[in-house]
């Protein structure tokens, strides 16, 4: 077997100086795709080639089927990375990968709709035996099945869209008066974000962890899973922090978490890495939520854990090779934390686009940043707003932190705010030194008069 000689890169920023850093070490020729407002772009500067594919509205871009197949069939390449967000998770651009002869490195098709209807994954692994939010056997067809279901299960209930993700589409009901409404608010925002108005419903469990769990399959039937990360640091369903291990897991919770990873990658037939995610309650109750069927944006932290290089798994299984590591061989040490670092007011999390003036990364021992920021590049403000992924390990938690603390007081980005202030309160907030926090943690801290107001929304984001 052999690894592709040339891979096009159907990504932007930092996700895509990642993948072709993986191709460099790996012996393969990259291209990179760009929109006409990012010929300057460091992914379009490290990549041996680039292929201008259109206009800066993302839709035209790095959204468009026909102009990436274009470049892929132009430059002679065998396979395409679509990193997270844009074409990542889309079926039939998979599918359409595979007509043209080129290999989406990636899940097949089938796991990219199942990951895409979340009714049905929470059914299929329901039934085979892993634990989900007592809710609805699959999708809730009307507004009357919505009351039946909520009397059985109780309130507060939350109901969410099938083809949902990120949160939108998803209304929490604490009483009965209040479902009608909220039924048809979901269905009605549903159908105009994803194109569909199912929805399905669970129990509302207050006060949780969102803990997700890296799995990776080759296809052969061999599954591993690389621990579990906590990314309960959240804002308006935008992770903010992502830590691993996390801070609540003993060993036999991990195993356990591993396990329900692993049986619902096999329950799917799933192919390369993806992730598992889970919602964990004050009782340490985990229960099954969704599948990612990417590369996460936080992927960096179990690599700084395990010494896996997630990026090179998924090339080396979309060539057919089988995974290089067996469960036994994967050895989490110490801690490692990653603080997203986005051009954004750090008060009130609206984008701040345009010119870095000066920027100077921090740097030294176990420090790791992944960024296609450099001083002069302008920030744009049509796609995302992370400029910067800054990960840190160290031997324990309290290491880790002393070093992002370090850290973060080294990064200089001037010209544009960015959330580095918040990152550092955050980083001297005492319960978050504890370990002590869930998904509530920042719109708490933002009560408390710490953190400005919270009445604006973040930016669309790539990654969900
Ligand atoms: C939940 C939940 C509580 N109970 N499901 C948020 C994103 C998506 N991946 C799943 N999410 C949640 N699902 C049950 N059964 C809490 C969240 C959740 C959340 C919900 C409403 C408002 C803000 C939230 C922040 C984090 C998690």
């Amino acid at each position: 077997m052999k690894l592709f000689k040339k891979i096009l890169v159907a990504n932007r920023g930092e996700i895509a100086i990642r993948v072709i850093r993986a191709c460099k070490e790996l012996g393969i020729k990259t291209v990179a795709i760009f929109s006409d407002i990012e010929r300057e772009a460091l992914h379009v500067r490290l990549a041996d080639e680039s292929v201008c594919i259109g206009p800066a509205s993302a839709a035209q871009s790095y959204l468009n089927i026909p102009a990436i197949l274009s470049a892929a069939e132009l430059t002679d390449s065998e396979a395409i990375h679509p990193g997270y967000g844009f074409l990542s998770e889309n079926p039939q651009f998979a599918e359409a990968c595979a007509t043209s002869g080129i290999t989406f490195i990636g899940p097949t098709p089938d796991n990219l709709r199942m990951g895409g209807d979340k009714a049905k994954a929470r059914q299929v692994l329901k039934r085979r035996g892993i634990p989900v939010v007592p809710g609805s056997d699959g999708p809730v067809a009307s507004e009357e099945i919505a009351m039946k279901t909520a009397r059985k299960i109780g309130f507060p209930v939350i109901i969410k869209a099938s083809a949902g993700g990120g949160g939108r589409g998803m209304r929490i009901v604490r009483e009965e008066e209040e479902l009608s409404p909220a039924f048809h608010m979901a269905q009605r925002e549903s159908l105009a974000a994803f194109g569909s108005s199912e929805l399905y419903m669970e129990r509302y469990l207050p006060s949780i962890r969102h803990i997700e769990v890296q799995i990776i399959a080759d296809g052969k039937g061999n599954v591993i899973h690389l621990g579990e990360r906590d990314c309960s640091v959240q804002r308006r369903h935008q992770k903010l922090i992502e830590e691993a291990p996390s801070p609540i897991a003993t060993e036999k919770f991990r195993k356990k978490i591993g396990e329900f990873a692993v049986r619902a990658a096999k329950a799917m037939k799933y192919k390369n890495v993806g992730t598992i995610e889970f919602i964990v309650d004050q009782d340490q109750n985990i229960y099954f939520m969704e599948i990612n069927t990417r590369v996460q944006v936080e992927h960096p932290v179990t690599e700084e854990l395990t010494g896996v290089d997630i990026i090179k798994e998924q090339i080396k299984i979309a060539a057919g090779f089988p995974l290089s590591y067996k469960q036994n061989q994967i050895k989490p040490s110490g801690h490692a934390i990653e603080c997203r670092i986005n051009a954004e007011d750090p008060e009130r999390f609206i984008p701040s686009p345009g010119k870095i003036t000066f920027l100077l990364p921090p740097g030294g021992p176990g420090v790791r940043v992944d960024s296609a920021a450099y001083t002069g590049w302008v920030v744009p403000p049509q796609y995302d707003s992370l400029i910067a992924k800054l990960i840190v390990h160290g031997k324990n938690r309290e290491d880790a932190v002393a070093r992002m603390k370090r850290a973060l007081d080294e990064f200089i980005i001037e010209g544009i705010k960015t959330t580095i202030p918040f990152h550092k309160k955050v980083f001297n907030h005492p319960e978050f030194l504890k370990g002590n926090f869930n998904t509530d943690f920042i719109e708490k801290m933002a009560e408390s008069g710490n953190n400005g107001n919270k009445t604006t929304e973040a930016a669309s984001n790539q990654d969900e």
